[in-house]
């Protein structure tokens, strides 16, 4: 098969490290010939992401925090003359405590940093990124199954996700025009730093093998092959959706 990302420039953020979904997505990337523009949230994760760019051979690494208006725009600033392809958001953030307790006690603040990190932030960066679009292009972000349904200790990052997923069918009515597809996949469990600290994790992935019509866990990969299809010319009438990659696991009501 030839390269799917061939001439096409991916700005990927959210590597941390070795599992970030984002990582296994610039991995796919580079498979498929894209170049690549990595960012990192800030200088406690630098030398790590600048090794890992480094290996993958991506053309930038860059520090943004998306929290800070003025990271954005300086990022922005950064790649003026740049033309974007891909711009592939892989970032949440909320209060540990607010992922344990229950969602009946999210305070105000607790609230609203899990919805500016892990919601607010696709518009910015996708408002941001735009003007460097100018060919068109596709936008993609990560959501989970917790927007849809209730998650046990998923809680506020629920309804983040719910933020989030609305929010990429707005963006995509808004930037369909300029030939900007947005779209989001909402990946099944998978082992990340993110996921790592949750209670019950393990039980988590294990259930989910257990009941997944594919009766197995997800792969970072596959989750990474999906992203490499909406990012390119295969995916040129997909927009708006959110296209589950979790061995089918959404379907499934009662199981034996
Ligand atoms: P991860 O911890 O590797 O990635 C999360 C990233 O968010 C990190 O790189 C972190 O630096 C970044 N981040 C947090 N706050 C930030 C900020 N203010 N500015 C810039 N970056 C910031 O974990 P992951 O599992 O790869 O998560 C990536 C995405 O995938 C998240 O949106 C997550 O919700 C989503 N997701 C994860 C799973 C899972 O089970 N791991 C399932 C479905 C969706
Ligand atoms: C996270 C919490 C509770 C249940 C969970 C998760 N399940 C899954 C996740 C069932 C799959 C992982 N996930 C989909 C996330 O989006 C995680 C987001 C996250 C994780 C942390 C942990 C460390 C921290 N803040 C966090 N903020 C967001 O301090």
């Amino acid at each position: 098969m030839p390269e799917l990302l061939t001439g096409k420039t991916a700005l990927i953020l959210g590597v941390a490290n070795r599992w970030s979904i984002a990582y296994a997505i610039a991995q796919a990337y580079r498979r498929e010939g894209a170049e690549l523009i990595l960012t990192y949230q800030g200088e406690r994760q630098q030398k790590t992401v600048e090794e890992l760019g480094g290996e993958l051979g991506a053309a930038r690494v860059l520090s943004c925090d998306v929290s800070q208006d003025e990271e954005i725009a300086a990022l922005v600033r950064t790649l003026e003359g740049t033309t974007l392809h891909s711009v592939v958001h892989c970032i949440a953030f909320a209060n540990k405590d607010d992922l344990s307790r229950p969602f009946l006690e999210t305070s105000r603040a607790g609230f609203a940093l899990a919805h500016d990190v892990s919601a607010y932030s696709l518009v910015a960066v996708a408002r941001a990124a735009a003007p460097l679009m100018a060919g068109g292009g596709s936008v993609l972000t990560l959501s989970y199954l917790g927007a849809q349904r209730v998650v046990q200790n998923y809680n506020v990052m629920g309804v983040a996700k719910a933020a989030l997923e609305s929010s990429v069918r707005y963006l995509a009515a808004d930037l369909g025009p300029s030939r900007i597809r947005v779209n989001a996949i909402s990946a099944g469990p998978i082992k990340t730093a993110s996921a790592r600290g949750i209670k019950d994790f393990s039980k988590v992935l294990e259930g989910v093998a257990a009941t997944a019509p594919l009766r197995r866990q997800t792969d970072p990969a596959e989750v990474a092959d999906t992203a490499v299809f909406l990012a390119s010319d295969l995916g040129r009438g997909v927009t708006g959706n959110v296209i589950y990659v979790d061995a089918g696991f959404q379907i499934m009501g009662l199981s034996a």
